[in-house]
């Protein structure tokens, strides 16, 4: 079944279902364009203060662009802009959230990067719990889209006509035994130390790539837990919550896994600034409750 035919089949508000369709086909222009540009620094930072690359501003161009074009949308923020953007004489009120290049740094060593996506029915700086729907588009072997949606989260791939194919409805992570932690071991907590040696000595796996939205959508699929976590010197963490921990947070949990900080669900959190930062951990329900309780007995 096709992307459309799939959010007709579920009575999806139309535009909603007309933004989902628009924001398939910019992945597939921005998957296009690797080439040529893998490793060209565009000589500017974002508002975390981070270099950014041409493939960052011109898949954030693309996405921006189709939005304000298409007049789709009422707001959109971007890991790639300054602040949030208004889009006048709007036909619908969406707030959009952008990650429009995540893990962009490994295009050049050929590793799998995505665009994350969150959806607000209005403005962003709101708790993750309120959007309508979120979805990310990832580039690797395959191009897929894996989208929270009509009460579900479901997997589609690229096809060779370039159409979007239903491969799995209504995902659930299952139980399994990989974890992935960003940040220096020698500037982990304690909590987090803790935390990692009984996962290795229950037989949990390392895998990390570099690329949140490639090893979030590897746990969904595998089981286990995603963590980048306060560390010495940054207690927020380095990933952002709108754009990054909030959209992959409710698909995570709308397929029954869970997302915290440590101490709270992160989609139960009021964002102060676009620009907010958070510690994570994200998978399964049982390795959320294990590091809560972690961090709940070390206070
Ligand atoms: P580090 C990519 O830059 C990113 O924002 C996430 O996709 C990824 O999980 C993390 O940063 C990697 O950070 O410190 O391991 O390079």
């Amino acid at each position: 079944m096709k992307l459309n035919e799939f959010l007709t089949s579920k009575n999806v508000d139309s535009g909603l279902a007309e933004l989902v369709e628009l924001l398939a086909e910019q992945s597939q222009t921005i998957k296009r364009g690797f080439l040529g540009h893998t490793e060209d620094v565009a000589g500017t930072i974002n508002i975390y203060g981070e270099e950014q690359l041409v493939l960052d501003k011109w898949a954030d161009e693309v996405i921006v662009s189709s939005l304000q074009k298409s007049k789709l949308a009422h707001w959109i923020t971007s890991e790639e802009q300054p602040e949030v953007i208004e889009i006048e004489n709007a036909k619908h009120d969406f707030g959009i959230t952008l990650d429009p290049l995540d893990g962009s740094s490994l295009i050049p060593v050929n590793l799998t990067v995505g665009t994350i996506i969150g959806i607000y029915p209005g403005e962003v700086l709101n708790p993750g719990k309120n959007m309508i729907s979120a979805m990310y588009f990832l580039y690797g072997p395959l191009t897929t889209l894996t989208i929270s949606i009509a009460g579900g989260v479901h997997d589609f791939v690229l096809d060779r006509n370039n159409e979007y194919i239903l491969q799995k409805e209504n995902l659930t992570i299952p139980d399994g035994k990989i974890y992935a932690s960003g940040a220096l071991r020698k500037d982990w907590l304690p909590p987090h130390i803790t935390y990692v040696s009984q996962l290795e000595e229950e037989g949990y796996k390392l895998r990390y790539s570099g690329s949140f939205v490639a090893d979030v959508h590897q746990i969904l699929h595998k089981g286990g837990i995603f963590s980048y976590p306060a560390y010495k010197g940054k207690e927020s963490g380095k990933l952002r919550l709108l754009v990054e921990a909030n959209p992959l947070g409710k698909i995570v949990t709308d397929a029954g896994g869970a997302i915290s900080n440590g101490k709270e669900n992160i989609l139960d959190v009021m964002p102060t600034a676009i620009s907010n930062r958070t510690p994570i951990y994200i998978g399964g329900k049982k390795e959320i409750e294990q590091i809560e309780n972690i961090v709940k007995k070390a206070a």
